[in-house]
């Protein structure tokens, strides 16, 4: 059976492509969603992409993830990053690897987007790449199945 990931965006990132090119490129969500599932099936993984604007959301896929057992979560918590404990706790509250991804650099942007709650129980971070950003955090989901084999 095929492993799942799930890659969970946030706030705003629905308009990605569309303005703010020079910052977050000019790639869709929907591009990086058809371009994921293509590369997850040649690694045997199932890709379920979603994005949402709801804080709540995001919390209730994490625990989704958890009890559906997935391999991993690749996420982009958009603004969140910086400001959700809850998040912070709900990736605490599951066992699924989490993989924090962002298009820009947010070390290298504004001091309020230096912090992330999410890092510090994330498995790793992938940031400033762009949307090639999310290919790097699948093969990393993909190796450490392999490595836990
Ligand atoms: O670089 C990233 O991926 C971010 O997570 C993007 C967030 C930002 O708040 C984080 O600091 C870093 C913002 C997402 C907004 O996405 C837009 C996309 C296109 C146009 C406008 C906003």
């Amino acid at each position: 059976m095929a492993a799942l990931v799930m890659v969970l965006n946030g706030p705003n990132l629905n308009l990605l492509g569309t303005r703010e090119p020079d910052i977050y490129g000019a790639t869709t969500l929907d591009d990086i969603a058809a371009a994921l599932v293509d590369q997850g099936k040649a690694l045997d993984i199932e890709v379920d992409l979603r994005q949402s604007n709801h804080e709540g959301h995001l919390i209730d896929w994490l625990h989704e993830a958890g009890s559906r057992g997935a391999l991993a979560v690749i996420l982009n918590a958009g603004a969140y990053t910086h400001t959700s404990v809850a998040l912070r706790d709900a990736i605490r509250a599951i066992t699924v690897p989490v993989i924090e991804v962002h298009l820009s650099n947010p070390a290298a942007r504004e001091r309020f987007r230096h912090k992330s709650h999410v890092s510090a129980v994330a498995s790793g971070v992938i940031q400033g790449f762009g949307a090639h950003g999310y290919a790097l955090a699948l093969d990393a989901a993909a190796r450490m199945r392999q490595s836990a084999r």
